[in-house]
């Protein structure tokens, strides 16, 4: 059975607290219970968030040997953090890079991303669905690449 990890970045863990005009009444709890009862007899899976670009970037080296994909939501460091894509680059594992919110409808400075370069592809806009959508997305991948 593979593993995956679900890693969530910098203020994510108020999800469902505030602006929730923007990224929905759902919080990360509640998320986290969704992704663990969709994993049932499908994969292992962990869930984690920091709001600290090198704690991120540890968990990201410590993935290697541990699971065999990694769903991102780097949050605010998409746009900005050159150390996670050299983090992802070096584990080789396969990343999805995932978004709540459409982040190529939002301001110019959201449309950068330094995941998209070294994930296998990327899911945004579909709010707390997109979890769901990426895993099976990353298991899709793996089923398809372990032949
Ligand atoms: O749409 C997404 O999932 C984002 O990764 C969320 C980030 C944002 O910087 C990215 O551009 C797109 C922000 C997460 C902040 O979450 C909050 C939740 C509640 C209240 C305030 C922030």
């Amino acid at each position: 059975m593979p593993s995956l990890l679900i890693l969530n970045g910098p203020n994510l863990n108020l999800l469902g607290q505030r602006q929730p005009e923007v990224y929905g009444k759902t919080t990360l709890e509640d998320i986290r219970s969704r992704c663990m009862a969709h994993a049932e007899g499908k994969c292992a899976l962990a869930f984690e968030q920091s709001n600290h670009e090198g704690t991120l970037v540890d968990m990201i080296h410590a993935a290697k040997g541990t699971h065999d994909g990694i769903i991102l939501n780097a949050g605010a460091y998409t746009h900005t953090s050159i150390a996670l894509m050299d983090a992802i680059a070096s584990v080789e594992l396969p990343v999805v890079e995932l978004h709540l919110s459409n982040i190529h409808a939002r301001e110019v400075f959201r449309h950068k991303s330094y995941i998209a370069p070294v994930a296998i592809g990327q899911i945004c806009g579909f709010g707390a669905a997109g979890y769901i959508l990426s895993m099976d997305a990353l298991l899709g991948h793996l089923r398809t690449e372990d032949g």
